[in-house]
């Protein structure tokens, strides 16, 4: 029991500080600890707490257990550890070497195993196979830490394979945190895929690509400008030329997974409209006047409740 508490102890450790390198050892001689995150499919969070944990060497059944939620603040998910038996202990069990299946309620889950001496972490998950990427945040050269007061406030990390939305994180619960963790299925991409993101709607500025199992990515962003309707960096006069484009029903030319004009999204906790850079009656052309006004330095004759032209979406 002593080593159970041990390694769930250690779990938990190692999830709260987001580290993928494992693996202290409280392995006795010829004794072997497997522990770690149970998945169902892409879904790593709470539905994933209370399920019966078996591991098999052939169909000898050498290993079980339940998931149990660790204590940790934030972060929900389900955690297993156990020893899997030797064939000392068990006839049929393990041998160094032998090749370890686990169930998840009696679904083989994935990846296998090597039976060897120590003590392991070893994520597992039902279904096909999926790409986690996950690391730290930083929000205009500062780690995106949020004082979270609740669910709504969390940084929400979006990861898309191209253009399409495939996995979105906020961080859940009452923490101080600046990292993140997205799981994106096969379905949604495949191996050597490029995988953007964004953060709170802002464009990251690193890419990864999508392999099978973890990666570990930094994200930054620049965030989003009030009144950059391209996200190019400045507020100038292709701003302006994006939204006569848009209100003319043209495409508008901007960067990758920039928000297109007419999104609803929220700035300096206020929700805004994309484009409607005066915050009055929708995108139109008077939004592009006042864009050229401000670009020339002029007083844009800013409205109520609407962002100053050149500020920027914090956290
Ligand atoms: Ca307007």
């Amino acid at each position: 029991m002593a080593t159970r508490f041990a390694v769930i102890a250690s779990l938990i450790v190692l999830v709260a500080v987001g580290s993928e390198t494992a693996s202290a050892s409280y392995g006795g001689w010829g004794s072997a600890q497997f522990w770690g995150v149970v998945c169902l499919g892409t879904d790593c969070g709470a539905s994933a707490i209370g399920k019966t944990v078996v591991a098999k060497v052939g169909d000898v059944e050498c290993g079980e257990d339940e998931t149990v939620h660790p204590i940790s603040d934030g972060e929900v998910f389900g955690g297993y550890a156990m020893d899997v038996l030797t064939d000392a202990e068990k006839p049929g069990c393990a041998q160094p070497g032998d090749t370890i299946q686990f169930f998840i309620e009696g679904v083989p889950a994935s990846p296998t195993a090597v039976w060897e001496e120590g003590s392991h972490r070893h994520d597992i998950y039902t279904g096909p196979a999926f790409a986690t990427f996950s690391g730290g945040l930083t929000c205009r050269g500062e780690p995106c830490i949020d004082f979270i007061i609740g669910p709504s406030t969390a940084p929400i990390v979006s990861a898309y394979v191209n253009g399409t939305l495939c996995a979105s994180h906020a961080v859940s619960g009452w923490l101080i945190t600046s990292s993140y963790r997205v799981n994106i299925p096969s379905v949604c991409g495949t191996e050597g895929a490029a995988v953007t993101f964004t953060i709170d709607g802002a464009p990251a500025n690193e890419s990864g690509i999508w392999t099978t199992g973890k990666t570990t990515l930094h994200l930054s962003t620049d965030g989003l400008t009030w009144g950059d309707v391209n996200c190019s960096g400045a507020v100038n006069p292709v701003d302006a030329l994006g939204i006569l484009r848009s209100d003319a029903g043209l495409p508008v030319v901007a960067r990758d997974l920039c928000p297109a004009l007419g999104t609803t999204l929220l700035f300096d906790h206020r929700l805004q409209v994309w484009g409607n850079v005066d915050c009055l009656e929708g995108i139109d052309p008077v939004d592009a006047l006042k864009t050229l006004m401000f670009d020339v330095g002029l007083p844009p004759s800013p409205e109520p409740a609407c962002p100053a032209f050149g500020s920027v979406h914090s956290r």
